[in-house]
């Protein structure tokens, strides 16, 4: 059985990634530096030249990049190609600002297939494979990325996009998918909605490939369980390439990062300083081999950690943890740093579905934070009496979570809007004054 897996890449020692690395980071720096003004004018600012970068020990000689570089260089200023060699655009799903536009030649395009073939593999798809792809087409990257990828793994695959779940269930059972790809807090929509309508038995996935937001371990059993699947984390933006950058494997403990196309680097957000594998801090990621957009240390500005532990699929490929929350995304509540995360595990543990809203707000001069929590069907049918012991529990975990109060509201089931792509978890109305 034909398999897109590439053992001599993706489990090369750490003395062969070392010398792709390097030998590809001086070249990238050369190109950029003769191609992209914007860039040159940030290494000359602070006096670097190409040639003080020899190995991936000197990428900390170089400036960073920020979304707001991006954004200051919309839409052709970071471009390293004409626009005649580049054949696609896509774009962030950002709301605010100007969006962030990524540019593509057929190489670039290539070698994103490959690494979301990569990530395929990982989650056990081969050929035989009905791959169901319910990210967004479209500007979004995660509907292409994985569509390139299954193509690539000969898998025959489903471009459904998202939406229209009774859709998606019926070509799921029709169709026999075995592999489902889409945010997580669809595929719990999407568990939930198969579980009432009583198809359980009548899908036959087997993994599935969540990505494009934060989710923790215990949406992840959440959703294994109720699907009866595998569930594989992905990781990804836009900047870099789009999803397939990193990628869980059978041992389900962090996602291997493509090094042999990205170095990847974790800093303090705060001081810029690099720090040592293991330690948590901000994601910093340099492409070495793309042509149209290929961007340097750029700040991803999600939070997590880096490790070379030996990974029991003989992938040697350095991991990352699943991001932590994003630095911009961390909330400060009553000067304490609230993530999403921490509220999510609550609930989970609690028993209660992963559908939920954070209301942060402000009122005479003091922060407010509100839960909003669906109940299951379950507890809906409670006595009220039952239903304040629930929220005061609660409470009490939440406080333990996070060191401060937090008002907690129980609603009806399907009261908080699903999404069908990446979730709205919070709701920062302070922005509003
Ligand atoms: O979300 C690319 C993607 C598509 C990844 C499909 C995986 C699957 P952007 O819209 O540019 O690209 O958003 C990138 O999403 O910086 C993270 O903050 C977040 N993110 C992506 N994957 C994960 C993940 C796509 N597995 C931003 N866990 C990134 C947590 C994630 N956050």
């Amino acid at each position: 059985m034909e398999r897109y897996y590439q053992p001599e890449i993706e489990c090369a020692s750490q003395d062969q990634i070392r010398a792709w690395q390097d030998e590809r980071l001086v070249k990238q720096v050369k190109n950029v530096y003769d191609h992209v003004e914007y860039y040159r004018n940030k290494m000359k600012e602070i006096g670097v030249e190409p040639g003080d970068i020899k190995s991936r020990d000197d990428l900390y000689k170089l400036p960073f990049l920020t979304k707001e570089d991006l954004r200051t260089a919309y839409p052709y200023g970071l471009l390293a190609r004409p626009l005649s060699d580049c054949v696609r655009i896509q774009s962030t799903s950002g709301t605010t600002g100007r969006r962030v536009v990524a540019f593509y030649t057929q190489h670039d395009i290539d070698l994103w297939d490959e690494c979301c073939a990569r990530a395929i593999v990982a989650a056990g798809g081969t050929k035989e494979d009905v791959v169901h792809v319910c990210y967004g087409y479209g500007l979004f990257t995660g509907g292409p990325g994985l569509n390139g990828g299954s193509h690539k793994v000969g898998s025959l695959t489903l471009p459904m996009s998202s939406g229209n779940t009774e859709r998606q269930i019926q070509f799921m059972t029709d169709l026999g998918s075995t592999i489902l790809c889409c945010t997580p807090s669809y595929a719990a929509y999407l568990a939930e909605s198969i579980i009432e309508r009583g198809v359980r038995d009548q899908i036959k996935l087997k993994a599935g490939i969540f990505g494009a937001e934060a989710w923790t371990e215990e949406m992840r059993h959440d959703i294994e369980e109720k699907l009866g699947i595998k569930a594989y984390d992905i990781y990804g933006l836009t900047e870099i390439s789009g999803p397939g950058v990193s990628f869980e494997c059978s041992e389900q403990t962090g996602m291997h990062i493509n090094e042999d196309h990205f170095i990847a680097e974790i800093i303090d957000p705060i001081t810029g300083e690099v720090l040592p594998d293991g330690q948590k801090g901000e994601l910093v990621f340099t492409s070495i081999t793309k042509e149209a957009f290929p961007l340097l240390r750029y700040r991803t500005r999600d939070i997590c950690v880096l490790s070379r532990e030996k990974c029991s699929c003989g992938r040697t490929h350095v991991k990352m943890s699943k991001p932590m929350g994003r630095s911009d995304d961390m909330l400060i509540v009553k000067g304490v740093n609230v993530f999403p995360s921490q509220i999510e595990t609550v609930l989970m543990n609690k028993g209660y579905p992963a559908n939920y809203q954070i209301i942060v707000d402000r009122v005479n001069n003091s922060d407010t934070i509100e839960v909003q929590v669906e109940m299951t069907p379950e507890m809906f049918s409670d006595s009220l009496k039952q239903m304040s012991e629930r929220e005061k529990e609660l409470v009490n975990a939440l406080k333990a979570m996070l060191g401060i109060y937090a008002k907690v509201k129980l609603v009806a089931p399907k009261t908080i809007a699903r999404s069908e792509g990446k979730a709205v978890r919070v709701v920062d109305k302070r922005h509003l004054y």
